[in-house]
């Protein structure tokens, strides 16, 4: 009707391949915004889905919506988490090969709820049998306890991420999930002990404590109230409106139990966590010669009994470190400054030896009994790109491993796309992309990346501060586009930068890093050893467990966590390589968590970094689909050999005598492939749209009907 609106002006374009100004950022920005206000938060770029987050439900995820989604084609129906989910498990299938999938964007901009629709949809729509319905509730309920243990509220987003995940589902040849793997990244211990403010500890400490039965509390020595717990509120804000702790201790407590951790198991994980919060109440004063003295019975009693570690053995590893004079140890007082410094030291060890604990405990409740072969479909969600006002060392890694992911994303799309249809022989414009492989050399390079200058400088003990690493960066990094130093600032962001801090200008934004207090440069780690020792001796299981290994003497200095961080982003990187990516693009909509709010600028913004546009191009005038001669004539002809008396083209049936790509030509000839649709490289054949292919897999689908066999696209899914 003229004068009204059309669908496509007040619902916009699904796909932004088809948007006719696709070279337009403003006719994208149009798009999404459109489809935003329609509550439509799926848009693709031919596969890649990007997604902004509504803040809101939308009674979208439902088993009714699985149903929909469940093996059509990818662009049949309106674009959705479910529909890439359907797909990428169709072509692992088909193909049995392993794939993965990269959710990636700020904090807070849904990569956490995408990746568990994820594996909802696949724990709903995969064959299963009673057996295997163990594997994928464990599957499932993994969620919740690591979410427990391992997120907190940021001012960020209230359920923040403190860990990289990367979760492999694995799948048998019938499609039925039967095991899993997760592998976890740094997780952010310092909030164990420090959380700036309107920020939380870990959820589980505030779970105990509202949630808890009453009988338990009084069995950890706790009481109902957050607030008499140092380390629960120095971000002030115990409380928070979207969180229900105690309806998720609930969760969490029936998630343990059919992960199957035992109950002894149980109660010592509770022990522990109680242990840090008494931990943290531990008070120390200095004495009149300026030695720590305790000051606090109760909090070591309680240790004591949880523990299981004799309470005068505590009192003394809590006040004094072991000092080695000739062949003997001696024991030297702490001042009251190094004790607290210890106290909070073996409180992040304590949580942090747990958490890798737990990540293995469910690692093994997951484990997949039959060896038969297997294909996976890994899904890998990480803390997002952060800024703070005050940024420390946590912000530097979780920015960095941002900085991987995206340089994974260029590596794999933008580049490896570009050069293989030169290498194909296939007429090409480039897309220019701006490459964040330079901020990634920045900090990770050998002998010369700040990785390494903080390696180095930790390596000196006695003589490293602060400022001396500050100082060194100043010395190699000078004039690096990506490095600002405080003498440089005002030049090149026109922002003054502290004397303590230094920048770095990510693909992603600026930030400031603070060094000073901040960068854990100077380690007083000998200091803790005494600690350690100590809880060696503990009766708790896990805590026996997670302390039996011979603790470094402090003689030789263990790998420095950055360093550690960036060889673990180097095997997840290895692993990602060997299988198919797909990418899950999430944006944030506004700063305040709001619904039905959309920041132009802030969106923009990530639609630029994101490199959004860049691969819009390359899939615009480049093809969604390439396979190698050989496996396409495989597929579509050789499949069919044993079982249709019918091909797709009878030319190349029964056997094919030619090279693979005659084969090929004469396949698409019969079925009518029109030459814009497709361009024959030299050792694969390009197809433009997914559409055609889909015809082609119709055309298969049909010969193997005619046969009076169900269409394989979906009748593997029950
Ligand atoms: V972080 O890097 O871990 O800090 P994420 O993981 O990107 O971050 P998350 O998935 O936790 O963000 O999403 C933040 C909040 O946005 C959620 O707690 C939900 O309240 C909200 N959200 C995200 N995605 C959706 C959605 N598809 N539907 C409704 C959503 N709400
Ligand atoms: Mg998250």
């Amino acid at each position: 009707m003229e004068g009204s609106l059309t669908a496509r002006d007040r619902v916009g374009i699904q796909d932004f391949v088809l948007l006719d100004a696709y070279t337009s950022e403003t006719a994208f920005m149009d798009n999404l915004r459109k489809r935003f206000n329609e509550n439509l938060i799926y848009t693709y770029i031919g596969t890649l889905l990007v997604s902004v987050n509504p803040y809101k439900e939308l009674g979208i995820y439902t088993k009714k919506q699985m149903d929909i989604y469940m093996g059509v084609n990818f662009f049949e129906l309106p674009p959705h988490i479910f529909a890439l989910a359907d797909n990428v498990y169709r072509t692992m299938i088909s193909e049995t090969n392993n794939h993965f999938i990269l959710i990636s964007g700020e904090s807070g901009a849904g990569k956490t709820e995408a990746s568990k629709k994820v594996l909802q949809f696949y724990a709903v729509c995969c064959p299963s049998t009673r057996l295997l319905d163990n594997v994928r509730d464990r599957l499932l309920l993994s969620n919740p306890v690591l979410e427990a243990f391992g997120n907190a509220k940021t001012l960020k987003n209230d359920n923040s991420s403190r860990f990289g995940k990367y979760m492999d589902i694995q799948f048998d040849h019938q499609g039925a999930a039967v095991g899993g793997h997760i592998l976890s990244y740094l997780l952010e211990k310092s909030r164990v002990v420090h959380q700036n403010h309107g920020e939380r500890n870990f959820h589980i400490f505030y779970q105990l404590v509202e949630g808890g039965e009453d009988e338990l509390l009084r069995w950890l020595g706790l009481e109902r109230n957050c607030q008499k717990y140092r380390y629960l509120i120095q971000g002030e804000c115990a409380k928070v409106s979207s969180i229900n702790d105690k309806s998720d201790w609930k969760t969490v407590q029936k998630a343990l139990t059919i992960i199957e951790f035992s109950e002894k198991d149980i109660e010592h994980l509770f022990a522990i966590i109680a242990s840090v919060l008494h931990l943290g109440n531990v008070h120390f004063e200095a004495s009149a010669h300026g030695y720590a003295t305790l000051n606090s019975s109760a909090e070591v009693h309680w240790l004591s009994k949880l523990l299981g570690i004799p309470s005068n053995i505590l009192q003394e590893g809590l006040t004094h470190r072991k000092i080695e004079a000739k062949a003997e140890e001696v024991l030297s007082p702490f001042t009251a400054e190094h004790a607290k410094y210890a106290r909070d030291a073996l409180a992040k060890a304590i949580y942090g030896r747990t958490f890798t604990w737990l990540v293995n405990k469910i690692n093994e409740s997951l484990v997949n009994k039959d060896s038969t072969r297997k294909t996976v479909i890994g899904l890998l969600d990480i803390y997002g790109f952060e800024v703070f006002d005050v940024n420390s060392f946590e912000q530097f890694c979780i920015n960095f491993c941002n900085e991987k992911l995206q340089q994974l994303f260029i590596q794999l799309t933008l580049k490896s796309e570009q050069e293989e249809y030169e290498m194909e022989g296939i007429e090409w414009e480039p897309v220019p992309y701006f490459n964040n492989k330079i901020i990634c050399d920045l900090v990770e390079e050998k002998h010369r990346g700040i990785i390494s200058i903080l390696d180095e400088e930790c390596l000196r003990p006695g003589e490293a501060t602060d400022f001396t690493f500050l100082e060194k960066l100043e010395e190699k990094m000078c004039g690096h586009p990506h490095f600002v130093t405080h003498k440089l600032a005002d030049q090149k962001t026109r922002k003054t930068l502290e004397r303590g801090d230094f920048r770095l200008l990510h693909y992603a934004g600026e930030v400031t890093y603070s060094v000073v207090g901040k960068f854990h440069l100077i380690h007083k780690f000998k200091n803790c050893l005494l600690l350690f020792k100590v809880m060696r001796q503990s009766k708790n299981s896990i805590i026996q467990h997670c302390f039996h290994t011979i603790e470094p003497d402090g003689k030789k200095r263990p790998e420095t966590v950055a360093t550690q961080f960036k060889s673990s982003l180097a095997g997840l990187t290895e692993i990602l390589m060997t299988k198919d990516p797909w990418y899950v693009r999430c944006l944030k909509p506004n700063h305040c968590k709001q619904p039905d709010r959309f920041d132009d600028v802030m969106v923009r913004h990530q639609v630029k970094y994101l490199g959004l546009m860049e691969h819009l191009r390359v899939r615009r005038a480049g093809f969604a689909y390439r396979r190698r001669y050989e496996i396409f004539l495989k597929r579509f002809i050789f499949s069919l050999h044993f079982t249709c008396k019918h091909a797709l083209c009878p030319d190349t049936w029964p056997h094919w005598k030619g090279t693979p790509a005659e084969g090929v030509q004469r396949l698409i000839k019969h079925l009518g492939y029109k030459p814009d649709e497709y361009k024959m490289g030299r050792t694969k054949i390009f197809i433009r749209h997914p559409r055609t292919l889909f015809a082609t897999e119709d055309a298969f689908e049909i010969c193997k009907h005619e046969l009076g066999k169900a269409p394989a696209t979906s009748d593997k899914r029950r």
